[in-house]
């Protein structure tokens, strides 16, 4: 059986969980990752090639008020950050090449912490957790913005929760390159697959 195909009978139910493609990440935004724009894009694209494989296609949104610390106006970009994704903005919305008209579930973190893993994330007051244990699925491929923060955080509270992880990796973007290749590494030590 071709070893991606991600929805037949006796393979396990698996969501593909989009992280945090916001326009604040991307150029122009607040925060842009490099590659923000082109991984939006390409997502998409999968989205249209690939969604039906999928039992159901989520997304994580960083939706901050009033995160403390986890803004600086002299941020460090490994703690802290320039003001980015602001619960409503234009900043926090999700990329347009992104297809939101296949996404069943948006779970929003961060009101007022830093909040990297999408599990720290609800969705109308349920937990992304809950959401997909709830409906039965075992495995999560993994996309998204940042590889080295928000992906990473994810990844490995999907790990912890008792979920297959696989990492796509030419759909994540990195805020620094080497961060990106060392969290990869880590994700593959603590149990994730990475195609
Ligand atoms: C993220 C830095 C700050 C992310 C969020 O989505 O990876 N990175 N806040």
């Amino acid at each position: 059986m071709n070893p991606t195909y991600a929805g037949g009978m006796n393979t396990p139910k698996t969501a593909l969980v989009i992280v945090d493609v916001q326009n604040d990440f991307c150029p122009g935004g607040s925060l842009a990752t490099d590659r923000g724009d082109e991984v939006a894009r390409l997502i998409g694209e999968y989205q249209d090639s690939h969604g039906d494989r999928y039992a159901h296609i989520i997304a994580t949104q960083d939706w901050h008020i009033d995160p403390g610390s986890h803004f600086s106006d002299n941020p460090d970009y490994v703690d802290s950050w320039p003001v980015h994704c602001v619960a409503e903005s234009k900043g926090a919305a999700l990329h347009e090449d992104v297809r939101a008209d296949r996404i069943e579930a948006y779970f929003r973190k961060g009101e007022y912490t830093a909040a990297y893993s999408g599990f720290e994330g609800a969705a109308d007051g349920v937990s992304m957790a809950e959401w997909l244990k709830e409906r039965g699925v075992e495995k999560l491929d993994v996309v998204g913005i940042a590889t080295d923060h928000c992906v990473r955080a994810t990844s490995l509270d999907a790990l912890e929760e008792g979920f297959e992880v696989r990492v796509l990796t030419d759909l994540c973007s990195p805020v620094d390159e080497a961060r990106g290749e060392a969290a990869l590494q880590e994700l593959v030590k603590a149990g994730a697959q990475l195609s």
